[in-house]
């Protein structure tokens, strides 16, 4: 059994979608980043870095990136139908784009949300969500160009890990995408009506709208 300790509307989300893909036995820990939870002494206990998800298996192995509890998963229990294995010629290109949305896509994301972090003057903040925005949609466009070459998903025709993390990130591209992405469109309706995928989709939705909602802590 694991658990993950996550918040739904948070990126956690991709890693529980991958254990509900993977048929795996899992339980979810909410971590509320709105209340200031994941910098509570029992959390940096579990994740010193203060950031969700983290995943703890039964043997008390923590891992805490996203990217790593996603391959993690799928290399422990030979999840194929959502990771090409180590000797698969897919896998590089699989990891390739894993990386991408989560070092590069997914950062000016969180720039934008924590837009406060990145300067010390409050009158900052409207001009780094700009620049944000200008950065992810240029990395919006590159994942575009590559779907409409060799979609509709990542691999071609076969299912995996990226598709998963797309969506997710796609989830916050309204306010920092500009002009139109219809390659990207068709892999995240594709992925979102999968059957174990949907219904955390919803949840994540509602969680973002909270999340929206309320803020997190300056
Ligand atoms: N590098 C980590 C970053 C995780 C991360 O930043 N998670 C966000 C939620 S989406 C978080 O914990 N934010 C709280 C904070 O940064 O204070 C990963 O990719 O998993």
């Amino acid at each position: 059994m694991y658990m993950l300790y996550c918040l739904d509307g948070s990126r956690a989300t991709a890693a529980d979608m991958v254990l509900a893909e993977a048929g795996l036995p899992y339980e979810k820990r909410a971590v509320d980043i709105t209340a200031d939870e994941h910098q509570s002494s029992w959390f940096l206990s579990i994740n010193p870095r203060g950031t969700i998800p983290a995943l703890v298996d039964d043997h008390g192995c923590v891992v805490c990136e996203t990217i790593a509890i996603m391959i993690y998963l799928c290399d422990r229990h030979s999840v194929e139908h959502l990771a090409p294995g180590p000797t698969d010629p897919q896998r590089g290109v699989m990891l390739d784009w894993l990386a991408y949305h989560a070092a590069e896509v997914q950062e000016p994301v969180k720039r934008s949300f924590y837009a406060h972090r990145y300067s010390l003057r409050a009158g900052d903040t409207e001009a780094i969500r700009k620049r944000a925005g200008d950065l992810f949609t240029q990395r919006w466009a590159l994942v575009e160009d590559h779907l409409a070459q060799a979609g509709p998903y990542h691999l071609g025709e076969r299912f995996s890990l990226p598709d998963i993390y797309l969506l997710v990130t796609s989830t916050y591209s309204k306010d920092l995408a500009r002009g139109e992405f219809p390659a990207i469109d068709e892999c995240v309706r594709r992925t979102a009506s999968r059957q174990r995928i949907a219904p955390i989709l919803d949840d994540h939705l509602r969680g973002l709208e909270r999340i929206a909602a309320v803020g997190v802590p300056q």
